[in-house]
């Protein structure tokens, strides 16, 4: 019912929205611009441009708090967003969307708010090698704060979990799991059912790390029964600075605030201060009120195209990214999970990843080398980093073949 919703809501073919995207109509370096670098962070469409532009030249007041017309105006629209963010991953209720300035803020916001108070000494934390950094240092934080001990399930050669070693490590000391839906340097698309199913069995909560997520599917955090979702706007065709937590309303309820400040009180004395009910506990301070205004407006652009639209274009571009790029000798490509989204990292021959990314620069290919804020993956397969590519919904198949064209010649430079 709600997979028939969400596909219904595309129109239009796919192809046809590049040029919906202003940054993707230039040269660089006397070449059209061919962006695969949307894991690190996506272009923005036209119309969630001109949506930040109109509030903030008509609509610009600070939220909750005027009488005038402009508050008002600028109220609606920010929780308009909310609306359409609680929509968009299927919540149960606009309490269970908490505005962020991103994922990082997100899981601390779960690491000090929720398991801070909860755990103690010789606890355990469930997470595992592929997690970016942000889905690692915070765990790390918690558990020194609480002598809680942090545990990681390993991956393989493909870049997979390994499901059992998962299931052992899962003993009555695991208070919390947070895993990556979608590893950002590897692709591969996590057991996330499978993981949640077993947490349930032991009344675990989980968090989910969706920035790699959602951009590239439907998400419905009620049919995936996960504790807490997390994700950004900027890799979701939205702007910087602006993310989202969702979280189980039960679990929000019963949680400390994350931060004191303006909007999140109902009463402060001296004498004792009340909270705001949810979502607003967990807003403190004036907001990022454009950037979530230009987030619901990002989510009004990727329903007039369809989630499941964007998976199935991105699905096989991918397949195509990864079949070319293996016809290039002395490829090495790093994640060959069987299920991945959307991005793909390699080595060429012995050139250094940083060298590759400049030659293809001066091609006016933009793709992301290093580690990727996932050193520990870097560690696991043994490379100071990787080069990658990653794919949004502009992209098409001449980009990969402007991708492949340009590796071909960086080998000829270094040969
Ligand atoms: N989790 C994952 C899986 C990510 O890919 C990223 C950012 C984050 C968390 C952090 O998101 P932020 O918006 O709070 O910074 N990933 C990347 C990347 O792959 N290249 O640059 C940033």
């Amino acid at each position: 019912m709600r997979q028939a919703q969400v596909e219904q809501q595309g129109r239009g073919r796919i192809e046809d929205r590049r040029t919906d995207f202003p940054a993707l109509q230039q040269m660089i370096h006397g070449h059209s611009l061919v962006y695969l670098d949307s894991a690190a962070s996506s272009q923005m469409p036209g119309s969630v441009i001109e949506t930040i532009a109109r509030y903030q030249r008509n609509d610009h007041a600070n939220v909750h708090r005027g009488v005038h017309t402009l508050s008002h105006r600028a109220t609606d629209a920010y929780e308009g967003a909310r609306d359409k963010v609680r929509n968009f991953v299927n919540a149960a209720s606009r309490s269970e969307v908490i505005f962020t300035s991103g994922t990082t803020e997100s899981i601390n916001l779960v690491a000090q708010s929720y398991c801070r108070p909860l755990l103690r000494a010789g606890d355990s934390v469930l997470i595992s090698h592929l997690e970016h950094h942000s889905n690692i240092v915070p765990w790390q934080l918690l558990c020194e704060q609480t002598a809680a001990e942090l545990r990681v399930v390993p991956i393989d050669e493909q870049g997979q979990l390994d499901m059992p070693a998962l299931a052992r490590m899962f003993d009555e000391k695991v208070r919390m799991v947070a895993v990556a839906h979608v590893s950002n340097a590897l692709g591969t698309i996590n057991p996330v059912r499978e993981i949640i199913a077993l947490a349930r069995q032991r009344d675990v909560p989980v968090l989910l790390d969706g920035a790699q997520g959602v951009p590239h599917m439907a998400i419905d955090v009620q049919e995936l029964d996960c504790d807490f979702y997390a994700f950004s706007g900027h890799k979701m065709y939205a702007p910087t600075g602006v993310g989202v937590l969702y979280g189980r309303e039960s679990l929000l309820d019963a949680m400390p605030p994350y931060q004191g400040g303006g909007d999140m009180i109902l009463e402060v004395s001296f004498t004792g201060t009340t909270y705001n009910e949810l979502p607003y506990k967990f807003e403190a301070g004036t907001p990022n009120i454009s950037g979530v205004i230009g987030l619901g407006a990002a989510i009004d652009y990727l329903q007039s195209i369809g989630m499941l639209a964007i998976a199935r274009h991105e699905k096989a571009l991918l397949a195509y990214l990864m079949d070319e790029l293996q016809k290039i000798s002395g490829i090495r490509l790093i994640g060959t999970a069987p299920h991945k989204a959307s991005v793909q990292s390699f080595m060429l021959d012995n050139i250094h990843p940083h060298d590759l990314g400049t030659i293809l620069d001066h091609q006016g290919i933009a793709i992301r080398t290093g580690h990727h804020c996932a050193m520990p993956v870097m560690q696991h397969f043994a490379v100071p980093g990787t080069a990658r590519a990653s794919l949004g919904l502009y992209n098409n198949r001449d980009d990969i073949d402007r991708l492949v064209a340009a590796l071909h010649q960086a080998k000829q430079i270094f040969s």
